[in-house]
């Protein structure tokens, strides 16, 4: 039987992430892409012939990856909190003064679309060159239905200029605007009965997420919310035990979230309550650097209880400013103890999971070809490096990303 395909990339160690505590790897393996999908997987044979040729040249090859929880579509930097912070002040007093996530509310309600479109492409183009093809963008700036609903548009047109794929969170329960600061309760309701119906029906997002924390949303609020996502037929994401534990990781998994994120606070109970409804944990390590916070995920309680782990960039501008994947990754070896399997994982196969995504994030025979080639041959080094630009090329959806990565010159 012979094969004809678009593309033939040989010569490369490739990850499957076929296996689940492994890398999969195949030494000797060649990858044919077909109408953007993984066509052929397998030995080198003068039955698979395609009139473009890549030669890897002993290079690793994995997924592309995948960021699954971005905060990207924002006005304004947050450089005055951020030396607060440097003096000692923390991010919840920070909050709790009327800066933080209620400063960047500000800008991004007086900035067009046009200009969060123009500050957000940039930021996606950091994390091209980190290996991503997939991100995640939240609303959560805008905390009225009309800007909520703008930024989720600024998100959609992203996906639409950009070669990556966009999936979009509306997280209208990030922070409580000022008009609402002395009657929480009507603010939740405006997101159930307003936002949420509002940005469904404008297919604007595919989920909704929540902030459960003291200084957002309490448990019961995020009850009513994610309700009101359940009607409209949306799943939902939880900001979960970031800063104290409210029980916010058996809350995800009681409504059979597809992630809960952060999860610094977490209890066993909590673990467990994610592992039986395979609820994914989305660990974010560049907000716990960026913050020094002490207190760290309990990555062994999650591990012995069987939670899937993937691992994302939270890119946002109060608690990580940070545009690699990569980084990400290596912070999470670094500073969860993830091992460097556990981080690949985390950023690829586990993170499309997070987002409901079953078509990527391995090497298999179907898949999208959202592959990323790197200056490197063992995948621990993709841990390893901090901020080191090791991307060599970027495919998406079958096509070579021109400009992107080392080989682009
Ligand atoms: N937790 C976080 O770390 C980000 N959002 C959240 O709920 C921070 C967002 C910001 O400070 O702008
Ligand atoms: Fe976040």
């Amino acid at each position: 039987m012979s094969v004809h395909v678009d593309v033939l990339i040989t010569g490369a160690r490739i990850a499957t992430l076929g296996v689940s505590d492994d890398y999969g790897l195949l030494n000797n393996a060649v990858i044919g892409i077909s109408q953007g999908r993984i066509a052929y997987l397998g030995p080198r044979s003068t039955q698979v012939t395609s009139s473009v040729l890549v030669d890897a040249a002993g290079r690793l090859l994995t997924p592309a990856l995948v960021d699954c929880h971005t905060h990207l579509v924002f006005a304004g930097e947050r450089l005055a909190d951020f030396e607060k912070r440097l003096r000692g002040a923390t991010y919840a007093e920070i909050a709790a003064a009327g800066g933080g996530i209620r400063r960047t509310m500000a800008a991004t309600r007086n900035a067009s679309e046009d200009e969060l479109f123009d500050l957000a492409a940039p930021r996606v183009s950091w994390l091209m060159a980190s290996g991503v093809a997939t991100v995640e963008i939240k609303s959560g700036y805008g905390l009225s239905v009309e800007s909520e609903l703008r930024m989720l548009g600024v998100a959609r047109r992203l996906g639409e200029a950009l070669p990556v794929t966009v999936t979009t969170s509306l997280l209208g329960a990030h922070a409580v605007p000022p008009e609402f600061t002395e009657d929480v309760d009507r603010y939740v309701d405006l997101i159930c009965d307003e936002m949420i119906p509002g940005a469904a029906a404008a297919g604007l997002a595919d989920a909704v997420d929540a902030f459960c924390e003291s200084i957002a949303f309490s448990p019961q609020q995020v009850e009513r919310i994610f309700t009101a996502a359940a009607q409209v037929g949306l799943p939902v994401r939880l900001h979960a035990d970031q800063l104290s534990d409210l029980g916010g990781a058996e809350l995800a998994a009681a409504h059979g979230a597809l992630s809960a994120d952060h999860l610094e606070h977490s209890s066993e109970a909590g673990f467990d309550a994610l592992a039986a409804t395979g609820t994914v944990a989305v660990l974010i390590p560049g907000a716990s650097a960026f913050l020094d916070e002490a207190r760290r995920p309990a990555v062994a309680a999650m591990r012995q209880a069987g939670v899937r782990m993937a691992v994302a960039s939270d890119l946002n501008p109060g608690s990580a400013p940070l545009g690699s994947m990569q980084l990400a990754m290596a912070l999470a070896a670094t500073r969860f103890g993830l091992t460097p399997a556990e981080t690949l994982h985390g950023a690829t196969r586990h993170a499309a999971a997070a987002l409901g995504l079953t078509d990527r994030g391995e090497i298999r025979l179907g898949q999208r070809a959202d592959l990323a080639l790197w200056d490197v041959a063992e995948p621990a080094a993709l841990s390893y490096w901090f901020g080191a630009p090791l991307l060599a090329q970027l495919w998406i959806e079958g096509r070579l990303m021109e400009g992107v990565g080392s080989d682009a010159g």
